[in-house]
């Protein structure tokens, strides 16, 4: 794995200077996203004009040259972005902890998690800002009234009810959307979570976060988000990752029920 930021062919953008000290890291997982990058950061940049934040792209070596996209962006944004290329594809989940460990090392006091593909809106991203004043944790939920869920067919509207069913009635924790990767951390929660313990690698991490703070008795907030589906790059969400959705909650539930006194 490595952290690259190498300074490639100046673009014609303007510059947008590092911020100091700087209060917020995006960490963004990105396979197969192609050029997506360079639109995301930009709708950050527009949601966030005056902003004190950083991006940190999670790469898994993806084949397309997603990377190489990320770097030449670097011009422009210079040390507000950050790319970790890992080895191989290791799953969302594996790559936003490796995010947290990177926000740790720095000093950020809040991390936020996003999908790269437009399902989550940078506009939204002042509301979750506002809300983390006064909790440790806050999810944009689907499921809440307020929320839209635009584009999804059949089989993954389905899906994502049942899963976040399943999980609320396994898992018990009062919020309404367990799956959704759209999260604003306070650095305190991010520091408090074992992430050795957590052997996922996909979408159920995101379970097994909510839990472990849960069960620390961490604050968790929602705020309604307007999802919308894909607008590019091929899906990555196989029946791997459906089945293991499913069972994994019940392993989350198994391993931290037998651990709760170390825990709480
Ligand atoms: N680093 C890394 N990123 C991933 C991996 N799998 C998915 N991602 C990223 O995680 C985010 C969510 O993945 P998606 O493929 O959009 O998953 P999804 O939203 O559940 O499924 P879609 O309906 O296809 O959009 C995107 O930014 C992906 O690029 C992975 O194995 N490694
Ligand atoms: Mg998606």
């Amino acid at each position: 794995m490595t952290h690259v930021s190498p300074p490639l062919a100046p673009r014609d953008e303007r510059a947008f200077p590092p911020a100091h000290a700087c209060e917020l890291s995006i960490v963004v997982p990105v396979f197969r996203m192609g050029n997506a990058a360079r639109r995301l950061i930009e709708r950050l940049r527009a949601a966030l004009p005056d902003g004190d934040w950083e991006v940190l792209f999670v790469d898994d070596n993806s084949p397309d040259g997603t990377a190489d996209a990320v770097k030449t962006l670097q011009p422009v944004y210079g040390e507000r972005l950050h790319l970790t290329v890992r080895q191989g594809k290791g799953g969302r989940g594996s790559a936003v902890l490796e995010g947290f460990r990177f926000a740790l090392s720095r000093d950020y006091e809040y991390v936020f998690e996003m999908d790269a593909d437009f399902s989550h809106k940078p506009e939204e991203i002042p509301l979750f800002l506002e809300k983390i004043k006064d909790t440790d944790m806050v999810i944009g939920s689907r499921y809440l009234p307020g929320s839209e869920i635009h584009e999804w067919g059949i089989k993954r509207t389905i899906f994502s009810r049942w899963a976040n069913r399943f999980a609320r009635g396994v898992l018990k924790i009062p919020i309404s959307d367990y799956t959704n990767g759209f999260r604003c951390y306070r650095r305190s929660a991010i520091e408090s979570l074992d992430m050795q313990a957590i052997d996922a690698k996909g979408y159920v991490v995101l379970s097994e976060v909510a839990y472990q703070l849960f069960l620390k008795g961490k604050r968790i907030a929602e705020v309604p988000t307007i999802f919308v589906n894909r607008r590019r790059g091929i899906s990555n969400l196989s029946k791997k990752e459906i089945l293991e959705a499913f069972h994994s909650v019940l392993r989350i539930r198994r391993a931290y029920g037998k651990a709760k006194g170390v825990l709480a």
